[in-house]
């Protein structure tokens, strides 16, 4: 079950290449989507978003260059750009190819190039070279419809993947020839083999394309760019029957105003105190580029050194249905607090405090647990089984040094360390101070720990406290603290907690179980003392909406 670790970008071991699955986008019978991007790194994030393809767009590479939008770049510039974005994402790219670069010649040698490339589609439009962004000025000169026509044909016949598209860009409104002539000239562009057609509006409203398009009709893909005319609602877009909409330039347009931001006021205050928690961390940054694979090839390719390294599992297998409608199409743990999903935190804690191999148990809508660079297994079962259950998908995984944790959970990063230190082959992190959380009503406390002794909050006291056991049904007068849901095993420990999973599934238990039921088990068994690690509040699950603010207040 387990998936193999894929870096980001790394193809997907499917035969459907990109430029097909470029094509399914464009001959979709539902309004898809592309997202502008302009380097590896946005292409990145744009995939990460969820969206099925990327917008190459010239505008954004050239600016992202430091040039204009007039070819200054150099077609290898960007064909080197765009290598960088199409190794570093799994979704296909249509590129912005501007004019063509020249003429037919031009664009035979680029398809060409694009279809070795992995990139899956092109998109030309009807101007000459060197081409003017479509926003600037009034009557552009349009190229003569058999020229375009001759570069359609080349294009074309160059392609080396049978699926690779063109999408021929039809400037006709833009520069204010009218409709007759954008009709006169998809026509011709159409015979000539174009895939799709581009139908491109400055006007501030969607009338023009959606005139072009009711005059269209179906005969072949139609693809719009609502730059200028975004405040028509999509819903419009998607009853007109459009093919794709492109989101043209926006990536560019957040990355120049957030780093304008931030510049200015680093600039102005000499200090990075006001930034700090307001950029990604660094963190973030190693796990976008995909350093955790680096460290598994490292892992697999050198010789070993240093300390054996520590693992996490996660388990996130189930909906919250508590959330409601923000789950309708994620698992929680996939929640976006303060523009980024739980358990992107969860993990970027988990590797500042030295997690190396993080594995997820996936279960509801498990598509969208798709960050880089961890590994996955699939609880398939997890709408009729517990979390002991989804551990046990991840038994293999439990090795050495590692953490177990539930999925929606925050943690000061300080908690990892003490239990990390902690001695004992399990240790679980209890929070002596629930009835606080009680009190402030912001959770419903559950999964209470009976324990040797309670918390002294000693400064001096290092004596060892253990596990009674856990459970929802521990009275609370009894209670010494409720469980933070993260634990930590060592080698020892993982072997101790396989063999209760194994008892478990052996006496008919483990389908049911939950993780307080596995750890009262293990500290009930004798063999292996459960340690507690007493810790005092600065955490939280996310269970319903009033945990999300909570949250977003945590951060
Ligand atoms: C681009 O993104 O470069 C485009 C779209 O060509 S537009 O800028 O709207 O012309
Ligand atoms: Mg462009």
């Amino acid at each position: 079950m387990t998936t193999p670790l894929r870096p980001l970008g790394a193809a997907e071991p499917a035969e459907i290449t990109k430029a097909a699955r470029l094509a399914a986008l464009l001959r979709s019978p539902r309004l898809e989507f592309l997202m502008e991007a302009h380097d590896g790194m946005s292409a990145k994030i744009v995939e990460e978003a969820g969206f099925k393809g990327i917008w190459a767009s010239g505008l954004s590479i050239a600016t992202a260059l430091g040039v204009r939008d007039n070819n200054e770049a150099s077609w290898t510039q960007v064909l080197e750009v765009l290598e960088f974005m199409a190794d570093a994402t799994s979704i296909p790219i249509l590129v912005d190819g501007d004019t063509g670069w020249g003429n037919f010649n031009n664009v035979r040698r680029a398809v060409a190039k694009l279809c070795q490339r992995g990139i899956g589609g092109i998109c030309i439009e009807d101007k000459l070279f060197p081409k003017t962004n479509s926003f600037i000025g009034e009557g552009q000169p349009l190229a003569d419809i058999d020229e375009f026509c001759g570069k359609i044909k080349a294009g074309k016949d160059s392609q080396t993947d049978p699926d690779f598209c063109l999408v021929a860009r039809i400037e006709a409104l833009i520069s204010g020839w009218g409709l007759d002539e954008a009709l006169r000239r998809a026509e011709a562009y159409h015979a000539a083999g174009a895939d799709a057609l581009l139908i491109h509006s400055k006007m501030p409203t969607a009338d023009e394309v959606l005139a072009f398009k009711g005059a269209w009709g179906d005969r072949a893909p139609v693809v719009i760019v609502p730059t200028k005319y975004h405040t028509t609602p999509t819903s419009v877009f998607r009853q007109a029957g459009f093919s794709v909409a492109i989101w043209a330039n926006h990536n560019l347009r957040a990355a120049i105003t957030a780093m304008r931001e931030v510049s200015r006021r680093i600039q102005r205050e000499e200090s990075l105190v006001g930034v700090e928690g307001q950029v990604a961390s660094v963190g973030e940054v190693f796990e976008l580029a995909g350093n955790d694979e680096l460290a598994e090839a490292e892992r697999r390719y050198l010789p070993s050194s240093g300390p054996p390294e520590r693992r996490a599992v996660l388990l996130a297998a189930s909906r919250g249905a508590a959330l409601g409608p923000l789950t309708a199409d994620r698992p929680k743990c996939m929640i976006d607090v303060r523009g980024e999903p739980l358990l992107r935190r969860l993990i970027a804690t988990l590797r500042e405090g030295g997690v190396g191999e993080v594995t997820v148990v996936r279960g509801y809508r498990k598509e969208m647990i798709n960050l880089p660079s961890i590994r996955t297994v699939d609880n398939d079962l997890y709408a009729v089984t517990g979390e002991a259950a989804s551990l046990a998908c991840a038994a293999d995984h439990l090795q050495g040094d590692c953490v177990i944790a539930y999925g929606d959970i925050l943690f000061r990063h300080h908690y990892l360390d003490q239990l990390m230190a902690a001695d004992g082959d399990v240790v679980v992190a209890v929070d002596a101070l629930w009835r606080q959380r009680a009190v402030s009503g912001s959770d419903p406390v559950r999964d209470l720990a009976v324990c040797s002794r309670p918390f002294s909050g000693s400064y001096l006291d290092d004596d060892p406290v253990t596990l009674v056991r856990m459970g929802n049904d521990v009275p609370p007068d009894r209670a010494h603290g409720e469980w933070v849901g993260l634990a930590r095993l060592s080698d020892r420990g993982c072997a101790a907690v396989r063999g209760v999973i194994e008892a478990m599934a052996a006496d008919g238990t483990l389908p049911k179980a939950s993780l307080l039921d596995l750890f009262s088990r293990l500290a009930a068994g004798g063999e292996t003392t459960v340690r507690v690690l007493y810790v005092a509040g600065q955490w939280l699950d996310v269970d319903d909406a009033a945990d999300l603010v909570h949250a977003g207040q945590f951060l």
